[in-house]
């Protein structure tokens, strides 16, 4: 007998999404949520059902995901920012607690975050992460809207 697998299915897309938006290396963020953005659109998704929400720094990601999760109006959440080595000595943790603050989101509520923080030692890495061929902020939103689907099948209601 076949396995019973549940996949995403990225048709018929909708509901709203939040992007959680780093003001730090914003020239990077904004190339990411435009990645971000143009995707969720191509999967049927409306600007207008779209909010973004700017933070200082990657540190205060969390508090502002959690708050979006909680209030349980998006099927899923983006984090887009970057932390790059060579700007901080703190680098660690910065980029440390922003993965673990979102990964303590996710395990305590069912609105997906997704980490499209960019995390690299230089800020040439960084612009080629959020270019025109590769940009994570594309990947950001794939992983969103499979993740509501996963969501929308596995979660019992
Ligand atoms: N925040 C980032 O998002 N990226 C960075 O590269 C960065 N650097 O280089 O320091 C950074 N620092 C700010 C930090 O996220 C907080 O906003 C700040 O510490 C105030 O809490």
């Amino acid at each position: 007998m076949p396995i019973n697998e549940i996949r995403a299915d990225l048709t018929g897309c909708q509901g709203r999404y939040a992007i959680v938006a780093v003001k730090f290396n914003q020239f990077i963020t904004d190339r990411l949520i435009i990645a971000a953005v143009d995707t969720l659109s191509t999967y049927g998704i409306p600007e207008t059902d779209i909010d973004c929400v700017w933070v200082p720094g990657a540190f205060e990601i969390p508090l502002a995901a959690s708050v979006l999760a909680e209030s349980g109006e998006y099927q899923a959440i983006i984090t887009l920012g970057a932390v790059i080595r060579g700007e901080t000595p703190h680098f660690d943790y910065v980029a440390g607690e922003c993965a673990a603050g979102i990964t303590r989101i996710n395990n305590n509520s069912y609105t997906p975050v997704i980490f499209g923080v960019l995390t690299t030692d230089t800020t040439e890495q960084a612009i080629e992460r959020a270019g025109g061929n590769t940009n994570k902020g594309y990947e950001a939103a794939i992983a969103a809207l499979e993740m509501a689907s996963i969501m929308d099948q596995i979660v019992k209601s």
